[in-house]
């Protein structure tokens, strides 16, 4: 429910962004939780500083004209939407994927900026991306996809402006022909213009596994508020992409048995446990389908065309794929087969509906903007490596990703205790970040 001092605001979201449903279910969860900090806090809404939270300070729209193999002239539509830069530079992936649309990108740029906050770091909230679809297209359509997106990209972003990475899609293949059209067009080696780079371009260490182990680290310190931990425990990870392989790596470390992961086209169970070199070499090697992995591995994986990787039983659930990909319905699932924790890895993949499921059958639930904050984080840390020429050890960069998560997962509890609201971490992520945007909005003026 959003307070009725907030409704009115809702109410023009709604009017001035009517059927971009993504979008207004993340300002939704977001004001749901603000009733209570506008009440012990009324100067957070003065100054319309709420509305202008909800406005993004600029959104760019373009034509990506590209040719493909045949010759044959492709458009796709590119967008940058820059959403708040209160706390830094403009900072937040881009995604390729046939389904982008504003929607979708003002929602991922939305929760980009609580989730930045959280950080604790200095960068503001973006999000950018095309409705290109790279699955099936050679490594030489991507480039030249890539090099034309950048061609209008460029004049918008730098190092002090915006600071793109990626996401669903781009992955360090894009990013790297993105930020050589990038240095072609500017003639300048400004290597903090993107994150998720190569180790030999400017690249941290750990960037490619930060957003998968950051969500272990999270979901690992709320196990410990129930006296639990991964060992032993029988965790599914939606997805088979960078946030699936890389959380399934440290919940194995973690000694917890993954059992189940997936792709669009279905999912695959082995009850030995997942075998990550297998799924890194079919995924990250040879781009290919989650179901090569039952055919290689034999009698112990089976693929499951179509369905619901959520009816595998478990104790903890990671979905890591995409936006609203677990429902209520998969929510009862998970609790009637004793779910004790779920983390999202991916931005808002629980539906409201499921994440109410969860919370009133006192499952522990990590949301988005906490719980897979730790990519972004270490993109940050790529940014101060860049600004100082200095590359860290992997160890180094680890460590600092570990403190990252303890230190957001402890300001989501603590928030959510001031609010008495103790184990919402959904309230504690939303107040907490929104908080630390807000002061220094306030502090800034009516900008
Ligand atoms: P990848 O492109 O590496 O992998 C995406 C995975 O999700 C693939 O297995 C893909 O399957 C599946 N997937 C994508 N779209 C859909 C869909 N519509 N329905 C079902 N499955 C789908 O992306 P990432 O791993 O980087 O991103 C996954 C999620 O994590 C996204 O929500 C992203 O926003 C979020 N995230 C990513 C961060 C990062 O650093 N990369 C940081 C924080 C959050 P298929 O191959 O069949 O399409
Ligand atoms: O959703 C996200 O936080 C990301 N895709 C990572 C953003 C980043 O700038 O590293």
């Amino acid at each position: 429910m959003i307070d009725e001092k907030l409704q009115p605001i809702f109410d023009e979201v709604l009017r001035r962004n009517a059927g971009e449903s993504e979008f207004l279910q993340a300002v939704q969860e977001v004001l749901e939780s603000l009733g209570a900090v506008v009440a012990k806090h009324p100067e957070y809404a003065h100054n319309a500083l709420i509305e202008r939270i909800c406005e993004p300070e600029r959104q760019i729209i373009f034509r990506v004209p590209w040719v493909d193999d045949r010759g044959e002239v492709q458009i796709n539509r590119g967008f940058r939407v820059q959403f708040n830069s209160a706390l830094g530079p403009y900072k937040g992936g881009i995604r390729f994927h046939p389904s982008v649309n504003v929607g979708i990108i003002k929602f991922l740029g939305f929760e980009q900026i609580f989730k930045n906050a959280l950080t604790g770091l200095p960068i503001g909230g973006g999000k950018g991306g095309s409705d290109f679809n790279p699955r099936g297209r050679s490594d030489g359509e991507v480039m030249r996809f890539c090099q034309s997106f950048m061609t209008e990209l460029y004049r918008h972003i730098g190092e002090y402006t915006d600071v793109p990475a990626g996401d669903i899609g781009v992955g360090s293949r894009e990013i790297g022909y993105l930020f050589g059209q990038y240095k072609r067009l500017t003639n300048r080696y400004e290597a903090g213009v993107l994150t998720g780079k190569g180790l030999v371009y400017g690249g941290s260490r750990a960037r490619t596994e930060a957003t998968g182990y950051g969500t272990a680290y999270f979901v690992q310190e709320m196990l410990a508020t129930r006296a639990a931990d991964f060992d032993g425990k029988r965790v599914v990870v939606s997805g088979s992409g960078n946030v699936a392989i890389y959380t399934i790596e440290k919940v194995t470390e973690f000694g917890g048995k993954v059992v189940a992961c997936s792709d669009s086209a279905g999912y695959v169970v082995d009850d030995e446990g997942i075998d990550l070199d297998l799924v890194k070499q079919i995924k990250e090697v040879r781009r290919g389908r989650i179901s090569e992995y039952a055919k290689l591995k034999g009698s112990t994986a089976s693929y499951v065309e179509g369905g619901s990787i959520w009816e595998v039983p478990c104790d903890v659930a990671l979905p890591s794929a995409t936006q609203n990909e677990l429902t209520g319905k998969d929510a009862r699932v998970l609790i009637e087969h004793g779910v004790l924790a779920v983390g999202e890895g991916a931005n808002m993949p629980c539906t409201p509906e499921a994440v109410k499921l969860f919370q009133e059958a006192g499952v522990l639930f990590g949301p988005g903007k906490a719980a897979n904050a730790g990519g972004v984080a270490t993109s940050a840390l790529e940014m101060q490596q860049n600004a100082s020429r200095d590359s860290w050890t992997f160890e180094q960069t680890e460590e600092r990703l570990a403190a990252i998560m303890r230190d957001i997962h402890r300001r989501c509890a603590e928030t959510a205790d001031e609010y008495g609201k103790p184990g919402d971490y959904v309230l504690g992520a939303n107040v907490a970040g929104f908080v630390r945007v807000a002061e220094a909005m306030e502090a800034l003026g009516v900008v």
